[in-house]
């Protein structure tokens, strides 16, 4: 619903999984919601496109505004137009694996990114009007020294990704604390959702098990089965950045649920709730996921998938922002499998269809991922 004086939020990376859910969230709040998108040579609105609005209309709740992350002077001027209450910086290039292939660009986006929003806020003279929450992670525990991962965990990353973030991490702290910017860093662990990039390993995992099941495919290869995370809800994350930012005084903040599971076990409830159990037979490279009944190979191993450097184990401890923001996960693993599975077997039941029609369905571009 459209108010007089709407409070205003600039969201980066608003085409991305949790700029979607944040989006939606706030709109639901009643703000005015601003996202800075990248030009792409493709459409890239595929998971706002629901709260798109005629840009014909006035006073719409949604506008979008051409930037980006590596470009100071579009995000000076985005700023400037919009003079939002609240900026939510999730723009990043977010992919670990990528970020060995891409150390530079990463760097560029994900850490000087961060500098460039908070200089752009200091020029334009916004320290005292508009509040900050920067998209930290806990890839920056990397190689960590305790299980579980909380606040006062020291950092230790073990990717370009990470490394760049733990610039943006601390630069953050460093403008909060230097120009007393309402700044704050959500280190949040992995969160899911059906609008997952499909190359991070749940959703590749999903929608493997639904295209296998429906005979559109027949093999999922996979990397690091022995891999742990702590893998939530995207939906309940975002709740906890916009907590974040109304708080009386600006913090960091674990938020995680807890729990950790490895691959191979999230594959094992995946390939199940698809109606294809899995068990598994053999070691390391050799490992394979065959179906429990009939015996056929569905997963296999492949090294090519493997990082350079990993990180082993994720599990958060929450226990600050549960006290200090009231914020909880809400959603079970079982209950994450469950919708990202029915969502992936309803989009592989519309590309059986167009192949039986007889257009040609896309497999995927991705080979190292
Ligand atoms: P996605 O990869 O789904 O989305 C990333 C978004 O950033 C996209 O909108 C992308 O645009 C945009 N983007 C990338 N590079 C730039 C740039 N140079 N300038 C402007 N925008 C850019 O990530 P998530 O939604 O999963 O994650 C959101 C943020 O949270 C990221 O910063 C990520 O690193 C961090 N994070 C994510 C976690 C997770 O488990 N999901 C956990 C912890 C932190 P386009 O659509 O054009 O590619
Ligand atoms: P991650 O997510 O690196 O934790 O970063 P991803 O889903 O890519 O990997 C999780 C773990 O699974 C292992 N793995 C595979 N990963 C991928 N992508 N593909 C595979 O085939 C595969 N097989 C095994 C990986 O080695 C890894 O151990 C995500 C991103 O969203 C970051 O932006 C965010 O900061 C962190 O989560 C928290």
């Amino acid at each position: 619903m459209w108010t007089l004086n709407p409070k205003k939020a600039l969201i980066t990376g608003i085409t991305g999984q949790d700029g979607a859910y944040l989006a939606e969230f706030l709109l639901s709040k009643g703000y005015q919601v601003h996202g800075i998108k990248r030009r792409s040579s493709l459409f890239n609105t595929a998971r706002i496109d629901h709260l798109y609005e005629d840009p014909h209309v006035e006073n719409r709740n949604l506008i979008l505004h051409y930037g980006d992350l590596t470009d100071s002077s579009s995000i000076i001027r985005v700023l400037q137009e919009v003079q939002p209450h609240e900026i939510y910086n999730l723009g990043a290039q977010s992919h670990v694996k990528v970020s060995f292939e891409t150390p530079e660009y990463t760097a560029n986006g994900d850490g000087i990114g961060v500098l460039r929003i908070l200089e752009a806020m200091r020029i334009l003279g916004m320290e005292r009007s508009c509040r900050f929450y920067q998209a930290s992670t806990s890839e920056l525990y990397g190689k960590a020294c305790e299980v579980p991962q909380r606040e006062t965990t020291p950092f230790y990353p073990r990717s370009p990704y990470g490394v760049a973030k733990l610039y943006g991490y601390w630069i953050t702290v460093n403008y909060r604390e230097a120009y007393g910017i309402f700044a704050c860093n959500g280190i949040l662990f992995n969160h899911e959702s059906p609008l997952r990039g499909e190359t991070f390993v749940t959703r590749k995992i999903t929608r493997g098990a639904a295209r296998i099941a429906l005979g559109l495919e027949e093999k999922l290869y996979l990397g690091n089965l022995e891999a742990k995370r702590d893998w939530g809800h995207a939906r309940d994350y975002v709740e906890a950045m916009w907590l974040m930012l109304q708080q009386d005084r600006p913090d960091d903040y674990v938020i995680a649920t807890g729990k950790t599971y490895t691959v191979r076990e999230f594959a094992t409830l995946a390939f199940a709730e698809a109606g294809i159990p899995l068990k598994w037979e053999g070691r390391g490279p050799e490992e394979k996921g065959v179906h429990a009944k009939t015996g056929r190979v569905l997963v296999e191993v492949d090294p090519r998938y493997f990082r350079p450097t990993e990180v082993d184990i994720l599990q958060g401890d929450p226990s600050k922002a549960m006290r200090v923001l009231g914020w909880r996960p809400r959603t079970t693993l079982e209950e994450l499998v469950r919708e990202m599975v029915a969502h992936d077997m309803e989009a592989a039941r519309r590309d059986l269809v167009c192949r039986d029609a007889g257009y040609s369905v896309r497999r995927s571009a991705e080979d190292v991922l």
